[in-house]
């Protein structure tokens, strides 16, 4: 009895590592932040967001204990002037990626509480609209 509940038990563990993105939405690729001198009060952070679900998912917060707040911002440019503003929300739809990359979409992340440098990893989490929380590593890059 016992030795068939270790199995099970094996055999449920195996099956979590073969599938790590069972509960997840989205598949978040190349999370990085810009290296800025710590005089500066924001960074810019950048990722490739991938919704491999059949359902449309909308990010509709970021957190991070790094840094005192997290927006999304989309960059528009008004006659010939780059402005940025903030998004209320950034929705992928059901098999379809977004990317944040320079000069386009990006997340403004605001005062950081400690001093970031290349290769350092900070952890964000995404708040969904289904209820879920994903949490990702974004490393800090020149
Ligand atoms: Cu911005």
């Amino acid at each position: 009895m016992l030795i068939r509940l270790f199995k099970l038990f094996i055999i449920a563990i195996t099956l979590l590592t073969a599938f790590p993105v069972i509960g997840a939405s989205l598949e978040i690729s190349d999370a990085w932040i810009q290296n800025l001198p710590p005089v500066v009060p924001t960074r810019a952070g950048y990722m490739i967001i991938a919704n491999t679900s059949n359902q449309s998912v909308s990010i509709i917060g970021v957190e991070s204990e790094v840094f005192t707040a997290v927006d999304i911002h989309e960059t528009m440019e008004n006659n010939g002037m780059m402005s940025m503003q903030p998004l209320t929300s950034l929705t992928i739809a059901a098999g379809t990626s977004r990317e944040l990359a320079p000069g386009g979409m990006h997340l403004m992340m605001m005062q950081p509480q400690q001093t970031l440098k290349p290769g350092d990893l900070v952890a964000v989490t995404l708040k969904l609209d289904n209820g879920d929380t994903q949490t990702l590593q974004m490393t800090v890059r020149k």
